[in-house]
């Protein structure tokens, strides 16, 4: 029994001690995008099965953020950590997520992260930075456990201080979902990780010559008619209403914003097989499943094409909370200078009636233009001098730089090279802040389109646009002084884990050392 007694003390007096914890370097870690400011404490929080997850409670999308983390923390740990429970006796380490109004939280975006021995606290203004903060931490937990220094596992992260917030307000990826159609499943896992690397803008390119994806109630032979194939000549496919606010939905609880695009007035064969009226190239209208581009147009003077145009706009603008509105306007070979600056601007009344900010391809600046409006640069700098000129806002999206459908090199087993081979260094390796002359003001931020002629399933999307979409999250987040391609190298390495976790079929380029 005395001997009972002792080892029970000795055991309870093990369990005070503190734990001697490996050294850490929270500024080693692996994040992406790298934060703003990272300072290292070089000690452990133990994350455990005796941790806790509270959050602020009087409002429900922090809580939601909380139940984000605990589900996430669940798929890479197995550990069930509790949200907002009444304390039980064996909780010993929080993390808290607050509302806070510090003058540090500049922007909706930002958060602050603070990790010692003992606590987790995670402090934003909005849920939308709480929940940017999150992907920190979520990034910073290792993927292995140590299961020596305790009789239970715990995953050590790394404590310090973390401030940061975005270098640009708009990040994103784009989806042409029209040449070949993605199913809501495909576009759902994107968004999750879009989400991990702190985008915030999924663009989905929903028509095209090949392709219209979403139903429109008021011309329904649109997806009937428009919608049934696709590149290769397989059937094709679309979005009914209640799929796409499905997508809008779980886009918005990611934080991502959904900016849908109707491409016109070229790019519109689709659209002109189902209602031929619509047609302005003179020819009678074909499906088509070939990937030439510039040959079709709306025809820009009559009134019933934009009587049909009012209709698609107010559908989707109904269904589409973000602010944006994409009209296309890209390769209009086949109508005239004047047709086309016609049918911009009265589309751009169109677009304002429905109370949505519009975004075209950079030839849009071409037409009047309202200085409101927001130019796509994908390959004319004399587009991106113009807009300029008229006060607009820029999205920069080089397709030698940041088009993910474009080969890595010449053995790629997909995609196109007709801006030149973008291997992952390349993508990454530029400055959107100094570009093309273009003054910071003028940019509003960046996305990485991926076109999709040459790739019909997720394994083939997931291979042009990972590992190079994770760079642009970089691009878009952090400030140039924090980006290096030999630092960034290694995080990007040590991604594997966890997109092999999440079934990404990324193309494992040789330039990066894979863990
Ligand atoms: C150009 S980029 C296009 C698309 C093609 C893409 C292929 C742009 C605005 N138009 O129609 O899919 O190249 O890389």
């Amino acid at each position: 029994i005395v001997l009972l007694c002792l080892t029970a003390l000795i055991a309870c007096q093990e369990k005070k001690k503190p734990i001697n914890f490996p050294a850490t370097d929270l500024a080693k870690a692996n994040m992406i995008p790298m934060p703003l400011k990272t300072i290292p404490t070089n000690s452990a929080f133990a994350l455990d099965k005796n941790t806790a997850i509270y959050t602020t409670e009087s409002d429900n999308k922090f809580v939601d953020v909380g139940a984000f983390l605990s589900k996430k923390i669940k798929t890479k740990t197995d550990l069930d950590l509790p949200v907002n429970e009444s304390r039980a006796d064996n909780v010993e380490r929080i993390i808290y997520i607050n509302q806070a109004d510090s003058e540090e939280l500049a922007g909706n975006e930002a958060y602050q992260l603070y990790i010692t021995r003992d606590s987790v606290i995670i402090n934003a203004k909005t849920a939308e930075g709480a929940f940017r903060g999150i992907q920190t931490f979520r990034q910073i937990i290792p993927e292995t456990s140590n299961d020596t220094l305790t009789d239970h596992k715990m995953w050590l992260v790394p404590t310090g201080k973390i401030m940061d917030n975005p270098n640009f307000g708009y990040r994103g990826s784009m989806l042409d979902v029209a040449r070949h159609f993605f199913s809501v499943e495909d576009v759902k896992k994107y968004i999750d990780l879009l989400a991990y690397y702190k985008m915030n803008i999924l663009h989905l390119h929903l028509t095209d010559d090949q392709g219209w994806r979403i139903e429109i109630k008021s011309w329904p032979k649109l997806t009937e008619v428009g919608g049934s194939t696709q590149v290769g000549g397989e059937s094709g496919g679309f979005y009914t209403q209640e799929e796409y606010k499905d997508i809008v939905k779980y886009a918005a609880e990611h934080y991502i914003t959904i900016v849908p695009e109707v491409d016109m007035p070229g790019h519109t064969n689709a659209a002109s097989v189902s209602y031929p009226f619509l047609n302005g190239n003179g020819k009678t209208p074909k499906l088509y499943t070939g990937t030439e581009v510039g040959f079709s147009t709306f025809d820009a003077n009559k009134d019933t094409v934009y009587a049909f145009i009012d209709d698609v706009i107010r559908e989707i603008t109904a269904i589409s909370p973000g602010p944006y509105f994409h009209v296309g306007g890209d390769e209009s070979h086949v109508t005239s200078k004047k047709d086309y600056v016609t049918f911009v601007n009265k589309v751009e009344k169109i677009v304002h009636k429905y109370g949505k900010r519009m975004i075209g391809w950079d030839e849009i600046v071409t037409a009047d233009v309202d200085s409101n409006a927001i130019a796509q640069y994908w390959s004319s700098g004399k587009n991106a001098k113009l807009a300029v000129q008229k006060g607009m806002k820029v999205i920069l999206s080089p397709a030698n730089k940041a088009y993910l459908d474009m080969q890595y090199d010449t053995l790629s087993k997909f995609g196109l090279h007709w801006a030149g081979y973008v291997p992952v260094d390349t993508a990454y390796v530029w400055t959107p802040e100094e570009y093309d002359g273009i003054p910071l003001k003028n940019i509003l931020g960046i996305e990485a389109p991926l076109w999709s002629e040459t790739i019909s399933t997720m394994e083939e999307l997931e291979y042009l646009a990972f590992p190079r979409v994770i760079g642009f999250s970089e691009l878009g987040w952090t400030p140039k002084e924090n980006r290096n391609w030999d630092n960034y190298k290694i995080r990007l390495a040590n991604q594997a884990p966890y997109l092999d976790r999440m079934n990404v079929k990324y193309y494992p380029s040789e330039l990066i050392d894979w863990k």
